[in-house]
């Protein structure tokens, strides 16, 4: 039985970013096109810092797919850095003052080291360019099977927006947040967060938000209730909290959950003969406050994620730190960075959860080919 996994490796001042993906079924039809759209997507939104003018980030296969389609072989593959500089100590040079929040400070004292260099970067988010090409690389295959995602930013500070998204609204909802600079798919909410950005951008500060990701079409009983640590809902929350500046994962109603009566939170079942052959079988909910997952499995409802991503830990006007060099008290180190990196993150975010349900999907139905799997799904 072959299961789904990534590696990735690179720094993000090195020559790119390196994916490799075992267990991705033949035949595959890899829409190169839409993962490099994808890239550019990951790229932008109100806030994005200096970088993003460099890269024209894309993706270059370097195995495992032949005349568009996969082999079954591991998929290797690599998104380019244009700003290759990682051994020129003049342009990078060594980084003594760690930035509170980033992961300067722990990666220097446990790597036995006072240039916190190696570690940042390393855990620069600089990452989530060749994640989001092989998440992206699982989204065409769940779109091969009928399963759409969509991810977008749904609060930041105290602007939030709430949306239920069905299959005769999402394109709709996708042209909404693709006309939005925020990637918000609301006019009103798009301009309020826009505002935090900007004053953020002036008090040299940076800002985050909550990203949310909507899976549409899944069958019922991916994941499992029988080992709690293969259950849907475990596996999503590693993969979400796997994103640089995650700082919590929330399934459906989430944490709102634990202040309300059980008969404010469960949604009821009822059951409509005509819809027996969908995914849902027939079994049909009025809410969908679960988000999807019930015991570890997907219920037939849309899977609803919702993640939160701290401001970025690099700030124009530092904060108070300890120069390792010396032991002294000094601000922190500033590296070009971003204001604001939320829009960005719902795009990660939303093929992070597209990997890592089409790895429990192959789990569930296996295949060593499209055609067989495509076959097995219900
Ligand atoms: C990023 C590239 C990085 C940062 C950012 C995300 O490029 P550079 O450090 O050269 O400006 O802009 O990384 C971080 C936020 C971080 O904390 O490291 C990217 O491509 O997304």
């Amino acid at each position: 039985m072959t299961h789904l996994t990534l590696h990735t490796a690179g720094e993000s001042h090195g020559p790119g970013g390196v994916a490799i993906v075992t267990g991705l079924p033949a035949g595959l039809a890899v829409n190169t096109d839409f993962i490099n759209a994808e890239l550019r997507r990951r790229q932008g939104g109100y806030g994005r810092g200096g970088r993003q003018r460099i890269e024209e980030d894309h993706v270059q296969w370097l195995g495992g797919v032949r005349l568009g389609l996969t082999t079954g072989a591991p998929v290797a593959m690599m998104v380019p850095n244009q700003d290759s500089r990682l051994d020129d100590l003049e342009r990078t040079p060594p980084v003594n003052r760690p930035r509170p929040g980033h992961a300067d400070l722990a990666g220097a004292v446990k790597f036995g080291t006072n240039d916190c260099r190696n570690t940042l970067e390393r855990a620069s988010a600089r990452q989530t360019a060749v994640r989001t090409a092989a998440g992206a690389l699982a989204s065409c295959m769940l779109a091969d099977l009928g399963i759409q995602t969509i991810g977008y930013v749904t609060a930041m500070r105290d602007i939030a927006i709430d949306i239920d998204i069905t299959a005769e609204s999402i394109d709709a909802v996708t042209s909404r947040r693709d006309a939005s600079s925020m990637y918000c798919p609301d006019a009103e909410a798009t301009s309020g967060m826009e505002a935090f950005v900007r004053a953020a951008k002036e008090n040299k500060d940076t800002v985050g938000g909550l990203c949310r990701v909507h899976v549409l079409g899944m069958p019922i009983g991916i994941g499992t209730c029988m080992t709690r640590a293969d259950g849907l809902d475990a596996r999503l929350a590693s993969a979400v909290m796997s994103i640089q500046a995650f700082k919590s994962v929330e399934i459906g109603l989430g944490r709102a959950t634990a202040a309300r009566w059980g008969s404010e939170v469960h949604d009821a079942i009822a059951y409509d003969e005509s819809q027996r052959d969908s995914r849902q079988r027939g079994f049909t909910r009025d809410t969908n406050r679960a988000g999807g997952i019930e015991g570890g499995m997907s219920n037939g409802m849309p899977v609803v994620v919702t993640g939160a991503m701290k401001p970025i830990s690099t700030l124009l006007r530092g904060l108070p730190s300890v120069n390792l060099t010396n032991m002294q008290p000094e601000q922190s180190d500033y590296e070009r960075s971003d204001v604001c990196a939320v829009s960005a993150a719902s795009v990660v975010m939303q093929h992070a959860v597209a990997f890592e349900i089409a790895a429990a999907v192959i789990d569930r139905f296996g295949g060593d080919t499209m055609k067989d799997l495509a076959a097995r799904i219900c």
